[in-house]
């Protein structure tokens, strides 16, 4: 094939592949089987790759061409993102309604769509591409997630119908049942935790690193408002039905309602209807049809005065209790969780459900073989909130709670005033010591991001670590081709997670980095009751040293800012134990930060709070710069993004750099503008 005959083919079949999705993706009326398409797609890859020149911005196969991303650069909205009223009756509706028609002087015309329990996101195309996807963030400014919306294949890259005008457009991404079920059927497989709910799960998608990751998630996305004016729409009905031509998915389930009454129809219909809908809707928004009038009732802070949302009651359903687990946590509380029947609720079947604590038990009164209610909130498992007395069984007896830890078999404490028992055992109970490896290793602690939960657990269940001490002592030979075969249930092949050389490089890399990590992290990172964060922030400011700090007296830690008796008690309570003393040790011997570091050269404070990005060439090297900058207390960051304070520009900089800085209103300075900062 000669280049100009490459072009061709590159050009009509990205085009052809594009419309394949969108008959797919968002009418749902797939036109070609799978196999057909697959082998398009193929062609266009090796087409691509063979005449990389002729691959076009919108082509297919960018979907998930990203590169993964460790930090989402922050962007302002150009319009603001605004969150709808909640309302939990029909007369609130009526009250709304009324309070339109006082402000606008006459009746007026809704539409009703479902409310989609998602995450909220902001789409930019320009000249018919689609150029930038935000999340909600604050409703000012948020996360630019491009990359990754890019994989919804619901979610054109660029615009049917040649439409070039700047468009944005506002919706929600979601996570269908089916997908979500999968997703955390394999999360649990591989010992991750799974996902509260659909929504927590497309936001946690839209977070990850790298795009192609995101792609497998089958994330899917409703479209449904336009910030700005779209010439000859006159109402909202209108310029969904435009958009709807430009390619984006949107609901069909719409309703313009002339009366309240209608409007009520729509909501009770749904009331019922959304258990039958392949996802999750939380309730119903009701808006003002007619633009001008939209315009005309404007907005308050958070909210647009021409909109609200009726918000459903949570689903319940009914079935059979057939036994009491014990549940025990990472910091050890103790959760009694319900064995049922399996029953469909909202969209899933439940097996399990949590019956709180001792108390709540108490007071529902809950014996095996009661019939018993269940909801569905947004935590993870669903709640008993009663029993059906009619239903009890005569030999039913009362439940009591265990005594003695179902893990590790310590008797279990309730302290005075709390709800939930606890095991005390927390450097020897299996999930506590989990629990602490999970913390110890996390991003605002160690930031070890070569583990995770899942490795952790292979560490754990090889007894390879029995604490955060542990970790330092691994060694490639001790943990080199540790495997877990999970079996598959259908029959379908089995999954495998094995400690190959690659992983065991980067997590013996990412322990040793580790190593660097500031006093005040480690301090967090040990995992004491009750030191969070700024605690130990604090901490570590006031006694410099851990050896200080573990010598320090009741009376002189709560001497210190924001640490009050109860968190005073457990530092005291975390030193005294022996064991925890020999694990400092090791780490100290292993090197890592028990005292803070002075940055050494600190001249000045001028530039406290001020933070800087470098870019280009400069009469000095950039890293001279970067130490100048935080010789004067200034910060140094890597990426432009709204919380950015000053831009220093050299030499040869990137115009999109610069583009960016000019975008958020970050001032640019030069190396010369600088030095006049710290005179
Ligand atoms: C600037 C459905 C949801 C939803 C709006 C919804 C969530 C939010 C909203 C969007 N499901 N609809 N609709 N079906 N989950 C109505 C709140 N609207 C806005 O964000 C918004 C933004 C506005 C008005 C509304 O006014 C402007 C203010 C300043 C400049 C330009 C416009």
């Amino acid at each position: 094939m000669n280049r100009e005959e490459a072009k061709q083919r590159i050009s009509v079949l990205s085009k052809e592949i594009e419309e394949h999705n969108y008959s797919y993706y968002v009418l749902a009326q797939p036109i070609i089987s799978d196999f057909e398409f697959d082998h398009k797609l193929k062609e266009l890859e090796k087409l691509e790759a063979e005449f990389p020149d002729f691959k076009l911005p919108d082509s297919p196969t960018q979907r998930v061409g990203g590169q993964p991303t460790k930090d989402f650069p922050t962007v302002k909205h150009k319009y603001p993102m605004l969150s709808l009223g909640n309302s939990y009756s029909l007369d609130e509706i009526k009250e709304f309604d009324n309070r339109v028609q006082k402000a606008v002087g006459h009746p007026v015309e809704y539409v009703c769509e479902l409310k989609y329990d998602g995450l909220s996101i902001s789409l930019t195309y320009e000249n018919g591409l689609l150029v930038r996807a935000v999340t909600r963030g604050d409703g000012t400014q948020g996360d630019d997630v491009t990359n990754n919306v890019k994989t919804i294949k619901s979610i054109p890259l660029s615009l049917r119908e040649n439409y070039s005008e700047p468009l944005e457009i506002r919706g929600e991404v979601y996570f269908p049942h089916e997908a979500f079920q999968q997703l955390n059927d394999e999360r649990e497989e591989i010992g991750e935790n799974p996902f509260a709910n659909p929504r927590n799960a497309a936001a946690g998608s839209l977070k990850m690193q790298d795009p192609k990751e995101v792609a497998k998630r089958r994330l899917d996305a409703f479209l449904y408002y336009i910030p700005h004016e779209l010439s000859g729409v006159n109402t909202h009905y209108e310029a969904l039905k435009f958009v709807k031509t430009l390619g984006f998915k949107i609901s069909s389930n719409i309703a313009v309602c002339s009366n309240l009454d209608e409007v009520f129809e729509f909501i009770n219909d749904w009331d019922k209807g959304r258990k039958a809908l392949p996802f999750d809707i939380d309730g119903i928004v009701i808006k003002v049809n007619d633009l001008a009038l939209q315009r005309e009732l404007g907005f308050t802070a958070k909210t647009p005065r021409w909109a609200i949302a009726y918000k459903f009651k949570a689903e319940q359903a009914e079935t059979l209790l057939e036994s009491i687990d014990y549940q025990v946590g990472r910091t050890g509380a103790v959760t009694p969780v319900a064995n049922l029947k399996p029953v469909p609720l909202a969209g899933t079947t439940v097996k399990r459900a949590s019956l709180h604590n001792a108390d709540i038990m108490e007071q529902l009164d809950v014996r095996i073989g009661d019939t018993v209610y269940v909801e569905k909130g947004g935590e993870i498992i669903p709640k008993i909130t009663g029993v059906n007395l009619n239903l009890r069984p005569e030999n039913a007896a009362h439940t009591e709670f265990i005594k003695a830890c179902p893990e590790c078999g310590t008797p279990l404490i309730r302290s005075e005033g709390e709800a939930a028992h606890y095991c005390p055992n927390e450097d020897h109970c299996p999930p506590q010591i989990k629990g602490k490896l999970e913390h110890f290793i996390s991003r605002k602690a160690m930031n070890i991001d070569s583990l995770g939960e899942g490795k952790i657990k292979m560490l754990y269940d090889n007894n390879r670590v029995r604490n955060i001490a542990d970790l330092y002592d691994l060694k490639e030979e001790m943990i080199l081709g540790l495997e877990r075969i999970i079996p598959s249930d259908d029959g379908k092949k089995e999954k495998k997670i094995s400690f190959r050389e690659k992983t065991v490089q980067k997590i013996l890399t990412g322990i040793e980095q580790s190593k660097q990590v500031p006093f005040a992290r480690v301090l967090y990172a040990l995992g004491i009751r009750f030191v969070g964060e700024t605690v130990a922030k604090k901490l570590a400011e006031h006694f410099k040293t851990i050896d200080q700090l573990m010598e320090a007296s009741f009376e002189t830690l709560v001497e210190v800012e924001e640490i009050g008796e109860k968190i005073a008690a457990s530092i005291l309570d975390y030193f005294e134990r022996e064991e925890h003393r020999q694990i400092i040790e090791r780490l100290r011997i292993k090197g890592l930060q028990l005292e803070v570091t002075e940055s050494p050269h600190k001249i000045s404070d001028v530039l406290e709070g001020k933070s800087f990005v470098v870019s280009g060439v400069f009469s000095r090297s950039r890293d001279d710069l970067k130490a100048l900058i935080e010789q004067y207390g200034g910060r140094n960051v890597s990426a432009l993004s709204a919380q950015t304070d000053y831009l220093i520009a050299g030499d040869k900089m990137g115009p999109a750099k610069k583009v960016k800085a000019e975008k958020l209103g970050i001032p640019i300075i030069t190396e010369q503008d600088f030095e006049a900062m710290i005179q």
